[in-house]
């Protein structure tokens, strides 16, 4: 904790712009899109945009491969766009984060374009290579190659270059001083424009150890298999946020958020500590990792969710963040599938009620939440049956690679089923109308069917929609300062259903009491309250409480306070 800050306080909103909103009828999202849209921004309450990446991209990895940091790719506009975006939100009091993608570039940015040429070229060390008459490289494991290594042959260099995600995103050196001042450059030029912060993608993986030992084995001895932990352990990694720090940030309201793969509780605040002046907030994928197998893809455990482990993973992130730095907290992301289709529940009646107890969740625990676009009218996972539907770089490859090893490729669409990022990607549901509302033309991905009832229109017209429990429930936060900056306190971390905690500051003391499950239950609360009392929130129409047990609905989530 420590300071009070406007990026502690405030509520995130995610737009992944290719599925927002479409304004020219070719099928993809875009800035005058997102524009004609600012007023159901600002209906929200939410207080900062995190906007994915809208630079000058090939899009081979939908945005996450940059082509050019100084210009707005042209499928989502113009930089006169951007400006207007940028002037409207804050005529709006809302502020923006960028996407800063910066572990690497496009293979078709001009740096590399030159790097490939010779080993003479000026930006030949911009990159990470392994010269060819040393044999082949030691392994390293790539995110989406469909080969699974990191290492692409270049003929032109004779050598060998890094690329921890596609062949197409070759890894910056940030051992070389002039890249790491190119990167801090492009800092400047978009805090100069405005824009309020970055969100910094696979921050954790800058540094790296070059001396390029073949991590299979160490993967598995140190890092319990988890090769994305090992990534996050470059030997220069504060180095050079320190000095990000002392270049770019110092002498600019702003803020930073770290997206740190592979990053422990135990490290955390190595990144975010107040006095260490590196980042301002950081997001773990602890939690992300529950419900799945531990290796492979992410595969589905048969056993499901399991929430004592939850309780116990948020709990012990609170802890970090109880003395210093701060962290943010979010159940869905464009990485993602569907927040209510993996922690709620998508199925008939329960869809609605389990999306606003994840809700209260998120707006009621010590850390900036981020909400993805579409989680707030509940949007449901599109499963896809076949791989001809997918769009995502992940899905394709890993199926390739799947099927050079000659494994069960229907067990992988089914998982996919869950886990594909795809799901959380199809267009934003406006109303009823063809296409969603969404685009006039052929939607880049397949919109799901049941926007023809799910739709953020319908949603706006019923007062007990999800959307409107979601606008009550951010206004509650900034209304209650111990929803922010309050203690948490959990109960009952072994009740295998529920997830009860307390948040008090000064003499305000809020209860939170969860179901996550879809059964009834019995409840006994931790401690005594007034025989009398009404919920301060309510996701269900049913309050039922007799000498101090608790029947709780299926998914209802219950707010009380503040309590004496
Ligand atoms: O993700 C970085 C990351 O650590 C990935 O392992 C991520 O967990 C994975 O994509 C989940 O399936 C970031 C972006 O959020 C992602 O969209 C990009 O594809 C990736 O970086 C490369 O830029
Ligand atoms: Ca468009």
């Amino acid at each position: 904790e420590t300071g009070k800050n406007w990026w502690k306080e405030g509520v995130i909103y995610q737009i992944y712009p290719r599925s927002f909103k479409d304004s020219n009828g070719d099928g993809i999202g875009d800035i005058p899109g997102i524009i004609s849209k600012l007023d159901y921004l600002q209906s929200l309450g939410i207080d900062m945009v995190w906007l994915n990446p809208v630079y000058g991209s090939p899009n081979d990895d939908n945005g996450y491969d940059i082509s050019d940091y100084y210009d707005i790719m042209k499928e989502f506009g113009t930089m006169e766009d951007f400006d207007v975006l940028l002037k409207g939100l804050h005529d709006r009091k809302i502020r923006l984060l960028m996407d800063l993608v910066v572990n690497h570039t496009s293979d078709e940015h001009p740096w590399f374009k030159e790097a490939k040429q010779s080993r003479k070229s000026a930006y030949y060390n911009y990159y990470h290579w392994w010269p060819a008459e040393k044999g082949t490289p030691p392994f390293r494991y790539s995110h989406f190659d469909a080969t699974g290594n990191a290492w692409t042959y270049n003929k032109a260099t004779n050598a060998y270059y890094l690329h921890y995600f596609s062949e197409k995103m070759p890894d910056l050196n940030w051992e070389n001083v002039a890249t790491r001042q190119a990167i801090y450059e492009i800092m400047r030029f978009w805090f100069k424009k405005g824009v309020d912060g970055f969100r910094m993608d696979a921050i954790s993986y800058i540094s790296k150890d070059t001396s390029w030992p073949d991590v299979r084995d160490l993967v598995k001895t140190k890092y319990n298999k988890d090769w994305g932990g090992y990534y996050a352990h470059g030997p220069h990694l504060h180095d050079y946020l320190k000095e990000m720090h002392k270049e770019t940030i110092e002498g600019f309201d702003v803020t930073t958020l770290a997206e740190a793969s592979g990053i422990t509780i135990d490290e955390a605040l190595l990144f975010v500590k107040e006095d260490r002046k590196q980042l301002h907030m950081l997001y773990h994928f602890e939690g992300m990792m529950l419900g799945y197998e531990k290796e492979g893809y992410k595969r589905p455990d048969p056993k499901g969710l399991d929430l004592v482990k939850l309780k116990k993973v948020y709990t012990a992130w609170d802890e970090v963040f109880e003395q210093d730095g701060w962290g943010t907290i979010y159940l869905g992301n464009h990485d993602q599938p569907r927040m209510v289709s993996r922690w709620g529940n998508d199925a008939g009646e329960f869809r609605e009620v389990s999306a606003k107890m994840l809700m209260t969740f998120l707006l009621t625990m010590r850390a900036t939440p981020i909400f993805y676009n579409g989680d707030e009218i509940g949007m449901t996972n599109i499963r896809f049956n076949k791989i001809e539907d997918y769009r995502d770089i992940e899905t394709i490859n890993m199926y390739k690679y799947l099927q050079s090893k000659k494994e069960d490729l229907e067990r992988f669409l089914k998982d996919q089923q869950t886990s594909a990022r795809d799901n959380g990607r199809t267009p934003f549901q406006w109303d009823d109308t063809a296409n969603a509302g969404f685009t006039t033309g052929r939607p880049w991905l397949k919109i799901n069917d049941n926007y023809t009832t799910l739709n953020a229109a319908a949603e706006n017209s019923n007062d007990r929609s999800i959307l409107q429990f979601f606008r009550q429930m951010v206004l509650l936060r900034k209304h209650k300062p111990s929803l922010i900056y309050g203690t948490y306190d959990l109960y009952d971390e072994k009740h295998p259903q529920i997830y009860t905690y307390t948040r008090t500051l000064d003499k305000e003391m809020l209860l939170i009491v969860l179901n996550f499950s879809k059964q009834k239950i019995h409840y006994d609360l931790p401690f005594q309250l007034a025989a009398d009392i009404e919920p301060l929130v309510n996701n269900t129409l049913t309050f039922n409480l007799q000498s101090n047990m608790l029947m709780l609905e299926p998914y209802q989530a219950l707010i009380f306070g503040p309590l004496p």
